[in-house]
């Protein structure tokens, strides 16, 4: 009798996803981007940093009209971008199409920045003109280096995920991935999946969800082994967070885990690290961007140089 778990099942059949899943249109196209990007990251020795951010759908239908999503506004991703770019750091930015983008999530509502001067006339509040101007002076710095990709749907992220990262290993030492993307650990396979938009006249038939293939074992292992690899662990029990994190860190041995609760994700987040080191981060005034603070941890373990995850100088 087989011994093997549905996690099991899910950690080791990652290559059948991709066989049932299509690439998305803009795979090849961005890929020659990230190859133009790194191209220019081996000539001039500079880091390159892959942040996901955003959360990814699960369609319901083939044809689809609905989804599951995963929860994220891709503040995480889109502020950690910024202060990587400050410490001049290439940025692939992958992101959910819609969601947050570095710099521009600080580009205020329409309507609270312009005022009616005189009939048919709309203008720019005086007040608000040099902080228009200065974050649109902003994002364009940050695109001239950077890459922004989009994704929709998890099979999207995933690909993407898979092309970039084996692309960023030939950087070995300088390739860093960080992976705040929130993606959906449930998808409904292609043969399961209606054709066409679910009718509400009928009862529908019960959705057959199954595992997504771990995507860390063989991101850790294949695409990127000689990349240093942060993913992000989200749970909602305080209880799980801890243990959840350290066994990821110890399955799929990349380098570091981000831990996070829903509900206090802006003020406290543990970082674990090899040798079950655990540094907590707090920021229980928001008086800075909490992204700022795990950032700058990185930045300081000294991640220029590849050390093999036992060696990673540490912190106190
Ligand atoms: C995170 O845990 C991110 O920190 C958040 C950020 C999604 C909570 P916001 O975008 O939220 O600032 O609103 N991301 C990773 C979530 C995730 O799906 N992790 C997987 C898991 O927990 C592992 S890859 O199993």
């Amino acid at each position: 009798m087989s011994t093997e778990t549905s996690e099991d099942q899910a950690d080791s059949h990652w290559e059948d996803f991709f066989s049932e899943v299509h690439a998305p249109d803009n795979y090849e196209e961005s890929l020659k981007k990230v190859r133009a990007l790194i191209a220019e990251a081996h000539e001039t020795s500079s880091r390159v940093v892959l942040v996901t951010s955003g959360g990814t759908t699960v369609p319901l239908e083939q044809f689809t009209v609905r989804f599951v999503d995963n929860f994220s506004s891709g503040t995480r991703g889109s502020t950690s971008a910024e202060f990587f770019f400050e410490h001049n750091y290439k940025i692939i930015f992958l992101y959910r199409q819609k969601s947050l983008q570095p710099f521009l999530r600080h580009v205020p509502n329409a309507l609270d920045v312009i005022e009616v001067d005189g009939p048919c006339k709309v203008k720019v509040k005086c007040s608000e003109m040099s902080r228009l101007h200065q974050l649109l002076v902003q994002y364009q710095s940050f695109s001239k280096t950077c890459l922004e990709i989009t994704y929709v749907t998890l099979g999207d992220y995933l690909w993407l995920l898979k092309g970039i990262s084996k692309e960023l290993n030939s950087l070995s030492s300088r390739a860093l991935l960080y992976l705040a993307a929130a993606v959906s650990d449930f998808y409904i396979p292609k043969k399961e999946m209606p054709e066409h938009k679910m009718q509400s006249d009928k009862q529908p038939a019960g959705m057959v969800f199954s595992l997504v293939p771990k995507m860390l074992r063989p991101l850790a292992s294949k695409w990127a082994p000689n990349a240093f690899i942060i993913s992000f662990k989200l749970e909602t029990d305080r209880d799980l967070l801890l243990p959840k994190a350290k066994a990821a860190l110890e399955k799929y041995k990349h380098h570091m885990v981000v831990a996070n609760l829903l509900t206090s994700r802006k003020s406290f987040v543990m970082v674990v690290e090899c040798d079950d080191i655990v540094k907590e981060i707090h920021n229980p005034d928001a008086s800075k961007e909490i992204e700022q603070m795990i950032v700058e941890h990185i930045i300081l373990l000294g991640l220029s140089t590849f050390y093999p995850c036992s060696l990673v100088p540490h912190l106190e």
